[in-house]
């Protein structure tokens, strides 16, 4: 379960999803999300989530650091894949990362909310399929394509609240890998309005 100190409650932001919230206090839920703050390549987990792009042959950001971590047998892997639409997303090994296995999503270009959503979602439908049950997710498209931060939490938080509720038994911990301090900050002021604590 996340912790949470600092809320600011008062916040004309937070005030104005809470206004119309439908989230309820969810204890099982909230037991399952955690927040790690810095390089998703340590995580030993089920899974992480690599922010790619289409053509799935590495690149910067996230991206970077997975396939750098992870060795050229994953280049190899995703070499064979075909690529990855946007919104979509597809599993390889996880070769020298101590996460098991890396399920590679590729992220819209600009505030796309529907796209965004698609990640999220495929992403957990692809762990399901794999008997995943721990995953870790970086700030899809929030980096290098160009997603407005804030926006990206209000489409993430309610669609891993839908996916979980959907999906009770299939995870075990949900883990929001957090980079940057902006992130940080908008996931300690959101994440009480989407999985309320009391
Ligand atoms: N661990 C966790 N998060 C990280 C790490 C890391 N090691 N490194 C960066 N981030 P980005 P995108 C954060 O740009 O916007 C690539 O070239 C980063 O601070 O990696 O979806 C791909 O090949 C930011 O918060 O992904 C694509 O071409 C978040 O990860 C393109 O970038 C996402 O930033 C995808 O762009």
């Amino acid at each position: 379960s996340y912790v949470l100190k600092q809320v600011a409650l008062n916040d004309a932001a937070v005030a104005k999803v809470l206004e119309g919230s439908i989230y309820k206090v969810d204890s099982d839920l909230n037991k399952k999300i955690s927040l790690f703050i810095g390089d998703i390549t340590t995580l030993e987990i089920d899974a992480v989530v690599n922010a790619a792009n289409n053509s799935l042959r590495g690149g910067g950001g996230v991206d970077g650091a997975i396939h750098k971590a992870a060795g050229g047998m994953l280049y190899q892997e995703c070499q064979s894949l075909n690529g990855c639409d946007t919104g979509d997303a597809k599993i390889t090994g996880g070769y020298y990362l101590p996460a098991r296995y890396i399920i590679h999503t590729v992220g819209p270009t600009g505030e796309k909310p529907a796209m965004l959503e698609s990640c999220y979602r495929r992403a957990l439908q692809t762990a399901i399929e794999n008997n995943i049950r721990t995953v870790a997710f970086p700030c899809i498209s929030t980096g290098v394509y160009g997603y407005p931060n804030e926006s990206a939490v209000k489409v993430v938080l309610p669609i891993i609240r839908t996916m979980l509720e959907a999906n009770r038994d299939k995870f075990d911990r949900i883990i929001f890998c957090l980079f940057l301090s902006v992130d940080i900050n908008l996931y300690h002021k959101l994440l009480p309005v989407f999985f309320p604590l009391q």
